[in-house]
């Protein structure tokens, strides 16, 4: 049967991508519940970087997809860390915390790290003990779900797996590993389970045009124990600019970091480009070079017109996110068909 849509919600999920309303609220994944919480922090007075703050951070009590928050993800040794970073647009503040153990609300210790702090980015466990200092609670990350992964991951040789150049060969054993025969650059292999996805990332322009951006998430699963991957990197993960918009990306953070896709997105925005534009731009820069890296980026500029993009691969040939406007009075579902 087919459900019923109301007529309203239907005919905005037609508009054009680019319609332009402020107040809003975009983010990556169908993460509606994020969204809402985000919508309604700005409509309560709350400035966008609040809305980012409790948006990003209501995905970490609800685990989105397990891939954000606690109990997902685990790596090598089992254990699931969180890396997130928010970013003020108005100020160029940003505050980032990678491979956070123990502590549950990630993009509240990065919002901690921008205010209670001179620096920008805290790391491991010294940016745990930062955290349990400002009095976030340190609690076990560890779930059922978490160990299940871990255990199935260990029974099937530890595969897949993020080592290469190692002996015993990392693609059909376990470690430990030592420096093994260094082989020729292979075809990336696929770790990211396109099916499991993912982080979040935010974007929030309040009525004047002030831009928030955020992400978090648990990041790669069976990762190497240390791996920080893009989320928390500025330019990478997100990147906000009130004279310009904002954008943030969800994918293969190792491949994606090194192009810093938001920042490059909010550069093009700069230079004039319509977001979904900036956005595929962004994503065609890594494909030059990956052609078959697992990713995805959300663009708005400040007008609040907005767009997204993502690469084409086997599994991944749409990819959906949220937008909350005005005009919408409710948090609808986008697609983007992927380049
Ligand atoms: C990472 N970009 O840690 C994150 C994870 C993600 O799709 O977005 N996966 O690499």
């Amino acid at each position: 049967m087919i459900p019923a849509v109301p007529l309203k919600v239907l005919l905005l999920t037609l508009l054009p991508l680019s319609w332009a309303s402020l107040p809003l609220v975009i983010n990556t994944w169908a993460f509606q519940h994020a969204t809402s919480t985000a919508w309604n922090t700005l409509r309560s007075g709350g400035s966008p970087l609040d809305a980012v703050e409790k948006g990003c951070g209501q995905c970490e009590v609800d685990r989105c997809d397990g891939s954000v928050g606690f109990g997902g993800h685990p790596d090598e040794k089992g254990e699931t860390t969180l890396d997130a970073m928010i970013m003020n647009g108005d100020t160029m503040e940003v505050g980032a915390v990678g491979d956070l153990h123990r502590i549950k609300n990630a993009i509240g210790v990065a919002r901690a790290v921008m205010e209670r702090t001179k620096h920008t980015f805290l790391v491991g466990e010294s940016a745990s003990i930062f955290a349990e200092n400002m009095g976030f609670v340190a609690e076990d990350l560890t779930t059922n779900t978490s160990l299940d992964t871990f255990t199935s991951w260990l029974n099937s040789k530890c595969q897949p797996n993020f080592r290469k150049n190692v002996s015993p060969d990392s693609s059909t054993s376990c470690g430990p590993y030592k420096p093994g025969v260094v082989l020729r650059e292979k075809q990336r292999v696929q770790h990211l389970d396109v099916h499991s996805h993912d982080t979040i990332g935010m974007v929030v322009i309040n009525r004047t045009g002030s831009v928030a951006a955020g992400t978090s998430t648990n990041g790669a699963n069976h990762r190497v124990p240390g791996r920080v991957g893009d989320s928390p990197i500025t330019g990478a993960g997100a990147y906000a600019d009130s004279t310009v918009g904002g954008a943030a990306a969800t994918g293969d953070g190792d491949v994606m970091m090194r192009f810093l896709p938001s920042f490059l997105a909010v550069e093009l925005m700069r230079a004039g480009m319509d977001p979904t534009a900036a956005c595929s731009t962004a994503i065609k820069r890594i494909k030059q070079h990956f052609p078959n890296f697992f990713g995805a980026i959300i663009c708005a500029n400040a007008t609040g017109s907005y767009g997204a993009a993502c690469n084409k691969v086997p599994g991944f040939t749409t990819f959906p996110f949220m937008v909350y406007s005005l005009q919408s009075g409710n948090p609808i579902e986008r697609t983007v068909e992927c380049i």
